[in-house]
Protein backbone atom coordinates (compact mmCIF):
# COMPACT_ATOMS: atom_id res chain seq x y z
CA UNK A 1 0.00 0.00 0.00
CA UNK A 2 2.89 2.28 -0.55
CA UNK A 3 1.54 5.28 -2.29
CA UNK A 4 2.33 8.56 -2.81
CA UNK A 5 -0.07 9.82 -0.75
CA UNK A 6 1.13 7.20 2.18
CA UNK A 7 4.89 8.44 1.15
CA UNK A 8 3.67 11.99 2.24
CA UNK A 9 1.58 11.63 5.36
CA UNK A 10 4.38 9.78 7.07
CA UNK A 11 6.28 12.20 5.40
CA UNK A 12 4.04 15.15 7.82
CA UNK A 13 3.84 12.90 10.27
CA UNK A 14 7.77 12.71 10.74
CA UNK A 15 7.60 16.23 10.55
CA UNK A 16 5.20 16.48 13.18
CA UNK A 17 6.92 14.42 15.59
CA UNK A 18 10.31 16.27 14.92
CA UNK A 19 8.41 19.71 15.52
CA UNK A 20 7.07 18.86 18.69
CA UNK A 21 10.21 17.20 19.89
CA UNK A 22 11.83 20.41 19.72
CA UNK A 23 8.92 22.53 21.48
CA UNK A 24 9.90 24.07 24.81
CA UNK A 25 8.22 26.05 27.05
CA UNK A 26 11.13 27.23 29.21
CA UNK A 27 9.05 30.28 30.89
CA UNK A 28 6.14 30.22 33.03
CA UNK A 29 3.42 31.84 31.05
CA UNK A 30 0.09 32.40 31.78
CA UNK A 31 -0.90 29.17 30.07
CA UNK A 32 2.09 27.25 30.16
CA UNK A 33 0.92 24.18 32.44
CA UNK A 34 -1.59 23.68 29.29
CA UNK A 35 0.61 23.77 26.50
CA UNK A 36 3.03 21.68 28.28
CA UNK A 37 0.45 18.90 28.67
CA UNK A 38 -0.73 19.24 25.29
CA UNK A 39 2.57 18.69 23.74
CA UNK A 40 3.24 15.62 25.47
CA UNK A 41 -0.81 14.06 24.38
CA UNK A 42 0.48 15.25 20.79
CA UNK A 43 3.73 13.31 21.25
CA UNK A 44 2.12 10.42 22.73
CA UNK A 45 0.01 10.78 19.89
CA UNK A 46 2.15 10.94 17.10
CA UNK A 47 4.10 7.99 18.37
CA UNK A 48 1.59 5.53 19.12
CA UNK A 49 -0.88 6.37 16.55
CA UNK A 50 -0.29 8.74 14.05
CA UNK A 51 3.41 7.26 13.34
CA UNK A 52 2.68 3.46 13.33
CA UNK A 53 -0.56 3.96 11.35
CA UNK A 54 1.33 5.87 8.77
CA UNK A 55 3.54 3.31 8.09
CA UNK A 56 1.39 0.61 8.24
CA UNK A 57 -2.13 1.38 6.82
CA UNK A 58 -3.02 -2.02 6.50
CA UNK A 59 -2.05 -3.20 10.35
CA UNK A 60 -4.42 -4.63 12.90
CA UNK A 61 -6.72 -2.05 14.39
CA UNK A 62 -5.93 -1.22 17.88
CA UNK A 63 -9.39 -1.34 20.00
CA UNK A 64 -8.33 0.03 23.67
CA UNK A 65 -11.38 -0.90 26.10
CA UNK A 66 -11.60 1.81 28.36
CA UNK A 67 -14.04 3.01 30.98
CA UNK A 68 -14.68 3.73 34.74
CA UNK A 69 -13.72 1.54 37.50
CA UNK A 70 -15.34 -1.75 38.37
CA UNK A 71 -17.35 -1.25 35.02
CA UNK A 72 -16.63 -5.28 33.99
CA UNK A 73 -13.97 -3.99 31.14
CA UNK A 74 -11.68 -6.91 32.32
CA UNK A 75 -14.51 -9.34 33.28
CA UNK A 76 -15.60 -8.73 29.73
CA UNK A 77 -12.44 -9.58 28.08
CA UNK A 78 -11.97 -12.59 30.10
CA UNK A 79 -15.54 -13.55 29.02
CA UNK A 80 -15.14 -13.18 25.23
CA UNK A 81 -11.73 -15.00 25.41
CA UNK A 82 -13.04 -17.49 27.52
CA UNK A 83 -9.80 -17.35 29.42
CA UNK A 84 -8.90 -15.42 32.66
CA UNK A 85 -6.43 -12.87 30.49
CA UNK A 86 -6.94 -10.26 32.61
CA UNK A 87 -6.70 -9.60 36.48
CA UNK A 88 -10.52 -8.55 37.78
CA UNK A 89 -11.30 -8.29 40.93
CA UNK A 90 -12.77 -5.92 43.62
CA UNK A 91 -9.68 -4.76 44.72
CA UNK A 92 -8.91 -1.76 42.95
CA UNK A 93 -6.89 -0.97 41.00
CA UNK A 94 -7.23 -3.93 39.60
CA UNK A 95 -5.91 -3.48 35.90
CA UNK A 96 -3.03 -1.83 36.73
CA UNK A 97 -1.21 -3.77 33.56
CA UNK A 98 -2.80 -3.00 30.18
CA UNK A 99 -3.36 -6.52 28.76
CA UNK A 100 -2.95 -6.83 24.75
CA UNK A 101 -4.69 -9.87 23.13
CA UNK A 102 -4.73 -11.45 19.89
CA UNK A 103 -4.61 -13.92 17.27
CA UNK A 104 -1.63 -15.86 16.69
CA UNK A 105 -1.72 -15.37 12.91
CA UNK A 106 -1.32 -11.29 13.80
CA UNK A 107 1.77 -11.39 16.09
CA UNK A 108 4.20 -10.15 13.75
CA UNK A 109 2.08 -6.70 14.25
CA UNK A 110 2.04 -6.53 18.01
CA UNK A 111 5.48 -5.97 18.27
CA UNK A 112 7.37 -2.56 20.25
CA UNK A 113 8.17 -1.97 16.00
CA UNK A 114 4.60 -1.71 15.48
CA UNK A 115 2.37 -1.26 18.13
CA UNK A 116 3.25 0.72 21.42
CA UNK A 117 6.74 1.72 20.57
CA UNK A 118 7.62 2.81 24.27
CA UNK A 119 5.95 0.03 26.02
CA UNK A 120 8.03 -2.95 27.08
CA UNK A 121 6.44 -6.33 26.67
CA UNK A 122 5.83 -8.74 29.20
CA UNK A 123 4.42 -12.49 29.06
CA UNK A 124 0.98 -13.11 30.05
CA UNK A 125 0.95 -14.28 33.85
CA UNK A 126 4.55 -12.85 34.41
CA UNK A 127 5.21 -11.77 37.83
CA UNK A 128 5.30 -8.34 37.70
CA UNK A 129 8.60 -6.63 38.01
CA UNK A 130 7.12 -3.40 39.62
CA UNK A 131 7.25 -1.36 36.33
CA UNK A 132 3.63 -2.32 35.55
CA UNK A 133 3.15 1.34 34.05
CA UNK A 134 5.30 1.59 31.61
CA UNK A 135 4.39 -2.51 30.42
CA UNK A 136 1.90 -4.07 28.30
CA UNK A 137 1.17 -7.65 29.04
CA UNK A 138 0.88 -9.71 25.66
CA UNK A 139 -1.70 -12.59 25.50
CA UNK A 140 -2.46 -14.85 22.04
CA UNK A 141 -5.79 -16.31 22.05
CA UNK A 142 -7.45 -18.20 19.63
CA UNK A 143 -10.63 -16.60 20.69
CA UNK A 144 -9.56 -13.26 19.76
CA UNK A 145 -11.04 -11.42 16.54
CA UNK A 146 -8.56 -11.59 13.26
CA UNK A 147 -7.02 -8.24 12.50
CA UNK A 148 -7.25 -6.70 15.70
CA UNK A 149 -5.27 -5.54 18.61
CA UNK A 150 -7.69 -5.68 21.99
CA UNK A 151 -6.31 -3.81 24.72
CA UNK A 152 -7.82 -3.81 28.37
CA UNK A 153 -7.04 -0.39 29.61
CA UNK A 154 -6.37 0.44 33.51
CA UNK A 155 -10.00 2.37 34.47
CA UNK A 156 -10.31 6.31 33.01
CA UNK A 157 -10.86 7.29 37.17
CA UNK A 158 -8.77 4.89 38.42
CA UNK A 159 -7.27 6.04 42.05
CA UNK A 160 -3.60 5.89 40.25
CA UNK A 161 -2.55 8.69 38.65
CA UNK A 162 -0.44 7.13 36.35
CA UNK A 163 -3.21 4.78 35.74
CA UNK A 164 -5.06 7.37 34.97
CA UNK A 165 -2.62 8.96 32.34
CA UNK A 166 -1.74 5.33 31.05
CA UNK A 167 -5.57 5.15 29.88
CA UNK A 168 -5.68 8.12 28.52
CA UNK A 169 -2.69 7.34 26.57
CA UNK A 170 -3.91 4.16 25.44
CA UNK A 171 -7.16 5.59 24.01
CA UNK A 172 -4.99 8.42 22.33
CA UNK A 173 -3.06 5.44 20.45
CA UNK A 174 -6.63 3.37 19.53
CA UNK A 175 -8.09 3.28 16.02
CA UNK A 176 -11.67 2.04 18.15
CA UNK A 177 -12.96 2.76 21.45
CA UNK A 178 -14.43 -0.02 22.85
CA UNK A 179 -16.29 1.91 25.55
CA UNK A 180 -17.67 0.06 28.84
CA UNK A 181 -20.09 1.73 31.17
CA UNK A 182 -22.70 0.57 33.63
CA UNK A 183 -26.43 1.18 33.95
CA UNK A 184 -25.72 2.72 37.48
CA UNK A 185 -23.01 5.01 36.24
CA UNK A 186 -23.05 5.57 32.23
CA UNK A 187 -23.67 9.58 34.09
CA UNK A 188 -20.76 9.49 35.89
CA UNK A 189 -18.46 12.68 34.84
CA UNK A 190 -15.09 11.22 34.22
CA UNK A 191 -15.87 8.72 31.01
CA UNK A 192 -18.11 11.66 29.61
CA UNK A 193 -14.93 13.95 29.85
CA UNK A 194 -13.05 11.02 27.50
CA UNK A 195 -15.77 10.63 25.48
CA UNK A 196 -15.60 14.60 24.74
CA UNK A 197 -12.18 13.82 23.78
CA UNK A 198 -13.86 10.76 21.37
CA UNK A 199 -16.36 13.11 19.62
CA UNK A 200 -13.29 15.60 18.95
CA UNK A 201 -11.22 13.04 17.55
CA UNK A 202 -14.30 11.33 15.53
CA UNK A 203 -13.00 7.91 16.88
CA UNK A 204 -15.15 5.42 15.93
CA UNK A 205 -16.65 3.99 19.18
CA UNK A 206 -18.29 0.95 20.66
CA UNK A 207 -20.68 0.73 23.35
CA UNK A 208 -21.57 -1.51 25.81
CA UNK A 209 -24.17 -0.87 28.52
CA UNK A 210 -22.91 -3.60 31.43
CA UNK A 211 -25.16 -4.85 34.51
CA UNK A 212 -28.47 -3.56 33.15
CA UNK A 213 -31.43 -4.67 35.49
CA UNK A 214 -33.77 -7.05 34.31
CA UNK A 215 -36.37 -4.93 32.26
CA UNK A 216 -34.47 -1.36 32.74
CA UNK A 217 -32.90 -2.36 29.61
CA UNK A 218 -34.71 0.28 27.11
CA UNK A 219 -35.07 2.77 28.64
CA UNK A 220 -31.04 2.93 30.21
CA UNK A 221 -30.14 2.16 26.60
CA UNK A 222 -32.16 4.98 25.33
CA UNK A 223 -31.07 7.97 27.35
CA UNK A 224 -27.50 6.75 26.79
CA UNK A 225 -27.90 7.02 23.28
CA UNK A 226 -29.33 10.63 23.91
CA UNK A 227 -26.51 11.40 25.83
CA UNK A 228 -24.10 10.03 22.99
CA UNK A 229 -25.63 12.20 20.47
CA UNK A 230 -25.99 15.31 22.22
CA UNK A 231 -22.14 14.88 22.13
CA UNK A 232 -22.03 14.09 18.65
CA UNK A 233 -21.20 10.37 18.73
CA UNK A 234 -23.10 7.94 16.99
CA UNK A 235 -21.22 5.16 18.01
CA UNK A 236 -20.42 1.80 15.54
CA UNK A 237 -21.97 -0.41 17.77
CA UNK A 238 -24.36 -0.17 21.37
CA UNK A 239 -25.09 -3.52 23.03
CA UNK A 240 -26.10 -3.93 26.88
CA UNK A 241 -26.03 -6.86 28.99
CA UNK A 242 -27.88 -7.65 31.80
CA UNK A 243 -26.94 -8.07 35.25
CA UNK A 244 -25.67 -12.00 35.17
CA UNK A 245 -24.51 -14.75 37.48
CA UNK A 246 -21.08 -15.32 36.88
CA UNK A 247 -19.91 -18.20 36.73
CA UNK A 248 -16.87 -20.12 38.61
CA UNK A 249 -14.47 -18.33 37.03
CA UNK A 250 -16.10 -15.21 37.15
CA UNK A 251 -17.06 -15.03 33.49
CA UNK A 252 -20.46 -14.26 32.25
CA UNK A 253 -22.14 -16.98 30.41
CA UNK A 254 -21.68 -16.91 26.66
CA UNK A 255 -25.44 -15.86 26.40
CA UNK A 256 -24.92 -12.04 27.73
CA UNK A 257 -21.29 -11.15 25.42
CA UNK A 258 -23.21 -12.70 22.04
CA UNK A 259 -23.64 -9.56 20.59
CA UNK A 260 -20.42 -8.60 21.02
CA UNK A 261 -18.82 -11.47 20.83
CA UNK A 262 -20.64 -12.03 17.04
CA UNK A 263 -19.63 -7.79 15.81
CA UNK A 264 -15.90 -8.54 16.76
CA UNK A 265 -15.86 -11.81 14.88
CA UNK A 266 -17.31 -10.24 11.74
CA UNK A 267 -15.08 -7.36 12.12
CA UNK A 268 -12.26 -10.08 12.18
CA UNK A 269 -12.99 -11.21 8.87
CA UNK A 270 -13.76 -8.34 6.99
CA UNK A 271 -10.43 -7.02 6.53
CA UNK A 272 -12.31 -3.94 4.20
CA UNK A 273 -14.31 -2.90 7.36
CA UNK A 274 -11.55 -2.63 9.65
CA UNK A 275 -10.08 -0.41 6.84
CA UNK A 276 -12.57 1.73 6.81
CA UNK A 277 -12.42 2.52 10.64
CA UNK A 278 -9.30 2.92 10.94
CA UNK A 279 -10.08 5.35 7.79
CA UNK A 280 -12.38 7.25 9.18
CA UNK A 281 -10.54 7.51 12.32
CA UNK A 282 -7.65 8.58 11.13
CA UNK A 283 -9.37 11.36 8.77
CA UNK A 284 -10.97 12.30 12.42
CA UNK A 285 -7.46 12.26 13.94
CA UNK A 286 -5.68 14.44 11.44
CA UNK A 287 -8.81 17.01 12.00
CA UNK A 288 -8.87 16.96 15.61
CA UNK A 289 -4.76 17.74 15.13
CA UNK A 290 -5.03 20.70 13.45
CA UNK A 291 -7.06 22.58 16.95
CA UNK A 292 -4.39 21.37 19.12
CA UNK A 293 -1.83 22.25 16.95
CA UNK A 294 -3.31 25.74 16.70
CA UNK A 295 -3.93 25.40 20.91
CA UNK A 296 -0.23 24.48 21.17
CA UNK A 297 0.94 27.06 19.02
CA UNK A 298 -0.39 29.88 20.68
CA UNK A 299 0.81 28.83 24.22
CA UNK A 300 4.06 28.56 22.49
CA UNK A 301 3.26 32.12 20.76
CA UNK A 302 3.07 33.40 24.70
CA UNK A 303 6.13 32.02 25.63
CA UNK A 304 7.58 33.93 22.68
CA UNK A 305 6.05 36.80 23.62
CA UNK A 306 7.21 36.84 27.04
CA UNK A 307 10.92 36.21 26.02
CA UNK A 308 10.53 39.02 23.84
CA UNK A 309 8.89 41.12 26.72
CA UNK A 310 12.15 39.94 28.84
CA UNK A 311 14.58 40.71 26.44
CA UNK A 312 13.32 43.94 25.85
CA UNK A 313 13.41 44.93 29.80
CA UNK A 314 16.93 44.37 29.51
CA UNK A 315 17.53 46.31 26.21
CA UNK A 316 15.99 49.11 27.81
CA UNK A 317 17.49 49.48 30.69
CA UNK A 318 20.78 49.10 28.80
CA UNK A 319 19.92 51.90 26.49
CA UNK A 320 18.70 53.86 29.40
CA UNK A 321 22.01 53.86 30.77
CA UNK A 322 23.68 54.24 27.12
CA UNK A 323 22.22 57.48 26.50
CA UNK A 324 22.85 58.64 30.37
CA UNK A 325 26.31 58.60 29.57
CA UNK A 326 26.34 59.33 26.23
CA UNK A 327 24.37 62.66 27.18
CA UNK A 328 26.56 63.41 30.34
CA UNK A 329 29.39 62.96 27.65
CA UNK A 330 28.47 66.10 25.51
CA UNK A 331 26.17 67.95 28.02
CA UNK A 332 29.21 69.41 30.19
CA UNK A 333 28.31 67.32 32.83
CA UNK A 334 31.92 65.61 32.97
CA UNK A 335 33.55 68.91 32.77
CA UNK A 336 33.30 69.21 36.30
CA UNK A 337 35.17 68.80 39.31
CA UNK A 338 37.97 70.38 40.79
CA UNK A 339 40.64 71.20 38.89
CA UNK A 340 38.23 71.23 35.63
CA UNK A 341 36.92 74.14 37.26
CA UNK A 342 39.86 75.62 37.34
CA UNK A 343 40.73 75.29 33.47
CA UNK A 344 37.47 76.47 33.07
CA UNK A 345 37.93 79.57 34.79
CA UNK A 346 41.22 79.93 33.32
CA UNK A 347 40.94 79.07 29.53
CA UNK A 348 37.10 80.46 29.75
CA UNK A 349 38.18 84.25 29.98
CA UNK A 350 37.11 86.51 27.65
CA UNK A 351 40.95 86.72 27.92
CA UNK A 352 41.31 83.98 26.00
CA UNK A 353 39.31 84.39 23.45
CA UNK A 354 41.06 87.76 22.33
CA UNK A 355 44.39 86.04 22.69
CA UNK A 356 43.29 83.35 20.21
CA UNK A 357 42.31 86.32 17.62
CA UNK A 358 45.83 87.43 18.07
CA UNK A 359 47.84 84.45 17.16
CA UNK A 360 47.40 80.62 17.99
CA UNK A 361 51.52 80.50 19.30
CA UNK A 362 50.73 83.04 22.16
CA UNK A 363 47.93 80.82 23.39
CA UNK A 364 49.90 77.86 23.01
CA UNK A 365 52.43 78.98 24.65
CA UNK A 366 50.38 80.49 27.27
CA UNK A 367 48.34 77.00 27.42
CA UNK A 368 51.81 75.13 27.59
CA UNK A 369 53.35 77.47 31.01
CA UNK A 370 50.12 77.23 32.48
CA UNK A 371 50.27 73.18 32.56
CA UNK A 372 54.05 73.25 32.62
CA UNK A 373 54.41 75.70 35.74
CA UNK A 374 52.63 72.60 37.28
CA UNK A 375 53.23 69.25 36.08
CA UNK A 376 50.76 67.60 37.08
CA UNK A 377 48.45 69.87 36.33
CA UNK A 378 47.76 68.15 32.87
CA UNK A 379 47.94 64.78 34.92
CA UNK A 380 45.33 66.36 37.36
CA UNK A 381 42.98 67.38 34.73
CA UNK A 382 43.41 63.85 33.13
CA UNK A 383 42.56 62.06 36.29
CA UNK A 384 39.76 64.33 37.20
CA UNK A 385 38.11 63.39 33.42
CA UNK A 386 39.05 59.56 34.14
CA UNK A 387 37.33 59.54 37.48
CA UNK A 388 34.25 61.54 36.33
CA UNK A 389 33.80 58.96 33.49
CA UNK A 390 34.23 56.22 35.67
CA UNK A 391 31.58 57.22 37.96
CA UNK A 392 28.80 57.83 35.14
CA UNK A 393 29.90 54.49 33.46
CA UNK A 394 29.85 52.51 36.91
CA UNK A 395 26.76 54.51 38.43
CA UNK A 396 24.12 54.00 35.09
CA UNK A 397 25.47 50.08 34.73
CA UNK A 398 24.42 49.47 38.13
CA UNK A 399 21.21 51.34 37.13
CA UNK A 400 20.47 49.49 34.23
CA UNK A 401 21.12 45.66 36.28
CA UNK A 402 19.03 46.98 39.26
CA UNK A 403 15.98 47.94 36.46
CA UNK A 404 16.37 44.86 34.73
CA UNK A 405 16.56 42.87 37.69
CA UNK A 406 13.27 44.29 38.76
CA UNK A 407 11.44 44.25 35.60
CA UNK A 408 12.16 40.36 35.65
CA UNK A 409 11.38 40.14 38.99
CA UNK A 410 8.13 41.90 38.68
CA UNK A 411 7.32 38.86 35.43
CA UNK A 412 6.68 35.01 36.87
CA UNK A 413 8.27 34.19 33.52
CA UNK A 414 11.40 36.67 34.78
CA UNK A 415 11.66 35.58 37.69
CA UNK A 416 11.69 31.79 36.92
CA UNK A 417 14.65 32.58 34.69
CA UNK A 418 16.75 34.55 37.78
CA UNK A 419 15.45 31.38 39.89
CA UNK A 420 16.28 33.08 42.93
CA UNK A 421 19.11 34.62 42.09
CA UNK A 422 19.85 38.26 42.03
CA UNK A 423 21.28 39.89 39.28
CA UNK A 424 20.60 43.45 40.56
CA UNK A 425 24.44 44.32 40.83
CA UNK A 426 27.47 44.81 38.65
CA UNK A 427 30.10 42.04 38.26
CA UNK A 428 32.78 41.50 40.49
CA UNK A 429 35.08 43.03 38.06
CA UNK A 430 32.96 45.73 36.31
CA UNK A 431 35.37 48.16 38.08
CA UNK A 432 38.50 47.23 36.78
CA UNK A 433 36.95 46.47 33.50
CA UNK A 434 35.58 50.37 33.14
CA UNK A 435 39.27 51.44 35.00
CA UNK A 436 40.60 49.13 31.75
CA UNK A 437 38.49 50.81 29.17
CA UNK A 438 39.30 54.11 30.35
CA UNK A 439 42.80 53.78 29.82
CA UNK A 440 43.06 51.59 26.63
CA UNK A 441 40.87 54.69 25.93
CA UNK A 442 43.71 57.35 26.70
CA UNK A 443 46.11 55.19 24.78
CA UNK A 444 44.02 55.33 22.00
CA UNK A 445 43.64 58.78 21.83
CA UNK A 446 47.79 59.35 22.71
CA UNK A 447 48.36 56.97 19.75
CA UNK A 448 46.11 58.52 17.32
CA UNK A 449 47.47 61.82 18.34
CA UNK A 450 51.05 60.85 18.15
CA UNK A 451 50.18 59.30 14.57
CA UNK A 452 48.57 62.33 13.31
CA UNK A 453 51.46 65.20 14.81
CA UNK A 454 53.78 63.00 13.23
CA UNK A 455 53.30 64.77 9.82
CA UNK A 456 56.22 67.51 9.07
CA UNK A 457 54.26 70.99 9.20
CA UNK A 458 52.72 70.06 12.71
CA UNK A 459 55.15 68.22 14.47
CA UNK A 460 57.36 71.00 16.19
CA UNK A 461 54.03 73.01 17.22
CA UNK A 462 52.91 69.65 18.14
CA UNK A 463 55.95 68.87 20.38
CA UNK A 464 55.84 72.21 21.82
CA UNK A 465 53.06 71.18 23.18
CA UNK A 466 53.58 67.88 24.46
CA UNK A 467 51.70 64.77 24.00
CA UNK A 468 49.83 64.68 27.10
CA UNK A 469 48.06 67.73 27.50
CA UNK A 470 46.97 67.44 23.78
CA UNK A 471 45.19 64.37 24.52
CA UNK A 472 43.86 66.25 27.67
CA UNK A 473 43.01 69.14 25.42
CA UNK A 474 41.16 66.52 23.04
CA UNK A 475 39.44 64.74 25.61
CA UNK A 476 38.10 68.07 27.12
CA UNK A 477 36.76 68.91 23.63
CA UNK A 478 35.41 65.28 23.26
CA UNK A 479 33.26 65.84 26.63
CA UNK A 480 32.71 69.61 25.77
CA UNK A 481 31.40 69.36 22.13
CA UNK A 482 27.65 67.38 20.68
CA UNK A 483 28.84 65.41 17.88
CA UNK A 484 29.01 68.19 15.28
CA UNK A 485 31.92 69.75 16.69
CA UNK A 486 31.34 73.32 14.57
CA UNK A 487 32.66 76.58 16.25
CA UNK A 488 29.06 77.67 17.11
CA UNK A 489 28.22 74.32 18.81
CA UNK A 490 30.91 74.19 20.87
CA UNK A 491 30.44 77.49 21.96
CA UNK A 492 27.15 76.85 22.53
CA UNK A 493 28.50 74.06 24.69
CA UNK A 494 30.59 75.79 26.24
CA UNK A 495 33.69 78.13 26.52
CA UNK A 496 35.80 74.92 27.88
CA UNK A 497 35.82 73.33 24.93
CA UNK A 498 36.31 75.83 22.45
CA UNK A 499 40.24 76.78 23.46
CA UNK A 500 41.47 73.81 23.58
CA UNK A 501 39.40 73.25 20.14
CA UNK A 502 40.80 76.57 18.34
CA UNK A 503 44.30 75.16 20.30
CA UNK A 504 44.33 71.58 18.27
CA UNK A 505 42.98 73.01 15.02
CA UNK A 506 45.52 75.43 14.64
CA UNK A 507 48.01 72.51 15.41
CA UNK A 508 46.60 69.87 14.03
CA UNK A 509 44.30 71.34 11.07
CA UNK A 510 39.86 71.57 11.49
CA UNK A 511 39.59 68.11 9.32
CA UNK A 512 42.21 66.05 11.54
CA UNK A 513 40.63 67.35 14.51
CA UNK A 514 37.09 66.71 13.66
CA UNK A 515 38.17 63.57 13.24
CA UNK A 516 40.01 62.65 15.96
CA UNK A 517 37.45 63.81 18.08
CA UNK A 518 35.40 61.68 16.41
CA UNK A 519 36.86 58.98 16.23
CA UNK A 520 37.95 59.28 19.99
CA UNK A 521 34.15 59.53 20.76
CA UNK A 522 32.82 56.42 18.96
CA UNK A 523 35.78 54.78 20.16
CA UNK A 524 34.40 55.69 23.55
CA UNK A 525 31.09 55.09 22.85
CA UNK A 526 32.37 51.82 21.74
CA UNK A 527 33.96 50.75 25.08
CA UNK A 528 31.23 51.89 26.97
CA UNK A 529 29.03 49.29 24.59
CA UNK A 530 31.25 46.83 25.87
CA UNK A 531 30.84 47.37 29.21
CA UNK A 532 27.01 47.41 29.02
CA UNK A 533 27.01 43.84 27.05
CA UNK A 534 29.23 42.79 29.72
CA UNK A 535 27.28 43.76 32.69
CA UNK A 536 23.99 42.90 31.02
CA UNK A 537 25.63 39.37 29.89
CA UNK A 538 23.97 37.65 33.22
CA UNK A 539 20.51 38.87 32.12
CA UNK A 540 21.09 37.34 28.25
CA UNK A 541 22.70 34.05 29.59
CA UNK A 542 19.44 33.29 30.80
CA UNK A 543 17.41 34.07 28.17
CA UNK A 544 17.02 30.29 26.41
CA UNK A 545 17.45 30.35 22.92
CA UNK A 546 14.48 29.91 21.18
CA UNK A 547 13.53 28.87 17.32
CA UNK A 548 10.80 30.13 15.71
CA UNK A 549 8.64 27.52 17.18
CA UNK A 550 5.56 29.49 15.91
CA UNK A 551 6.57 29.35 12.75
CA UNK A 552 7.65 25.47 12.87
CA UNK A 553 4.23 24.74 14.51
CA UNK A 554 2.25 26.54 12.03
CA UNK A 555 4.49 25.21 8.95
CA UNK A 556 3.66 21.93 10.43
CA UNK A 557 -0.25 22.30 10.70
CA UNK A 558 -0.12 23.66 6.89
CA UNK A 559 1.70 20.61 6.34
CA UNK A 560 -0.45 17.84 8.22
CA UNK A 561 -3.63 19.26 6.66
CA UNK A 562 -2.73 19.01 3.30
CA UNK A 563 -1.24 15.12 4.17
CA UNK A 564 -4.58 14.53 5.54
CA UNK A 565 -6.14 15.85 2.44
CA UNK A 566 -5.01 13.80 0.07
CA UNK A 567 -5.00 10.74 2.33
CA UNK A 568 -8.84 11.21 2.46
CA UNK A 569 -9.16 12.08 -1.27
CA UNK A 570 -7.46 8.71 -2.32
CA UNK A 571 -9.92 7.03 0.56
CA UNK A 572 -12.75 8.35 -1.45
CA UNK A 573 -10.75 7.43 -4.77
CA UNK A 574 -10.75 4.21 -3.62
CA UNK A 575 -13.74 3.85 -2.53
CA UNK A 576 -15.43 4.89 -5.39
CA UNK A 577 -13.26 2.50 -7.62
CA UNK A 578 -13.60 -0.47 -5.61
CA UNK A 579 -10.59 -1.93 -3.03
CA UNK A 580 -7.08 -2.74 -4.81
N1 LIG B 1 -22.44 -9.37 39.40
C1 LIG B 1 -21.60 -8.95 38.45
N2 LIG B 1 -20.40 -8.59 38.80
C2 LIG B 1 -19.54 -8.16 37.85
C3 LIG B 1 -19.93 -8.07 36.49
N3 LIG B 1 -18.87 -7.58 35.78
C4 LIG B 1 -17.89 -7.39 36.68
N4 LIG B 1 -18.29 -7.74 37.91
C5 LIG B 1 -17.49 -7.61 39.13
O1 LIG B 1 -17.18 -6.26 39.33
C6 LIG B 1 -15.87 -6.12 39.78
C7 LIG B 1 -15.06 -5.31 38.78
O2 LIG B 1 -14.94 -5.99 37.57
P1 LIG B 1 -13.72 -5.77 36.60
O3 LIG B 1 -13.95 -6.64 35.42
O4 LIG B 1 -12.43 -5.92 37.32
O5 LIG B 1 -13.97 -4.29 36.20
P2 LIG B 1 -13.01 -3.26 35.46
O6 LIG B 1 -12.45 -2.39 36.51
O7 LIG B 1 -13.90 -2.49 34.54
O8 LIG B 1 -12.00 -4.03 34.72
C8 LIG B 1 -15.32 -7.52 39.91
O9 LIG B 1 -15.47 -7.94 41.24
C9 LIG B 1 -16.18 -8.32 38.99
O10 LIG B 1 -16.25 -9.67 39.40
C10 LIG B 1 -21.24 -8.47 36.16
O11 LIG B 1 -21.68 -8.41 35.01
N5 LIG B 1 -22.04 -8.90 37.17
MG1 LIG C 1 -9.97 -3.90 34.74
Amino acid sequence: MDTPEHASFLTACEGLEYALNRVDFPVETRNVASGRLMRDRLIGQVRDYFLPRARHLESPLTMVVGGSTGAGKSTLVNSLMRASVSASGVVRPTTRRPVLVHRAEDTAWMGPDRLLPHMPRVEHGSTKSGNDDQELEVCVSDAAPGGIALIDAPDLDSVSDDNRRLSRQLLEAADVWLFVTTANRYADAVPWAVLERAAERRIAVAVVLNRVPAGGGAEILADLRRLLAEKGLHPTLTVSISEQERDERGMLPESAVEGLRSWLDALGRDAEARADIAASSLAGAVDALDADLAALQETVREQHEALEQLEHDVVAAQEAARKNIVDSMSDGALLRGEVLTRWQEFVGTGEWFRRLENGVGRVRDKLGNYLRGNPRRAERIESELESGLFRVIVEETATAVEDAHRAWYRDPAGRGLLDGDDLGHLPSDFSDRTQEEIRAWQQGIMTMMSTEGAGKRQRARFLSMGLNTAAVVLMIVVFSATGGLTGIEVGIAGGTGVVGLKLLEAIFGEDAVRRMAEQARSDLVKRIDELLDEAMEAFRARLPETEDAVRVIAETRQRMAAAGRELRSRERHVKKGGRE
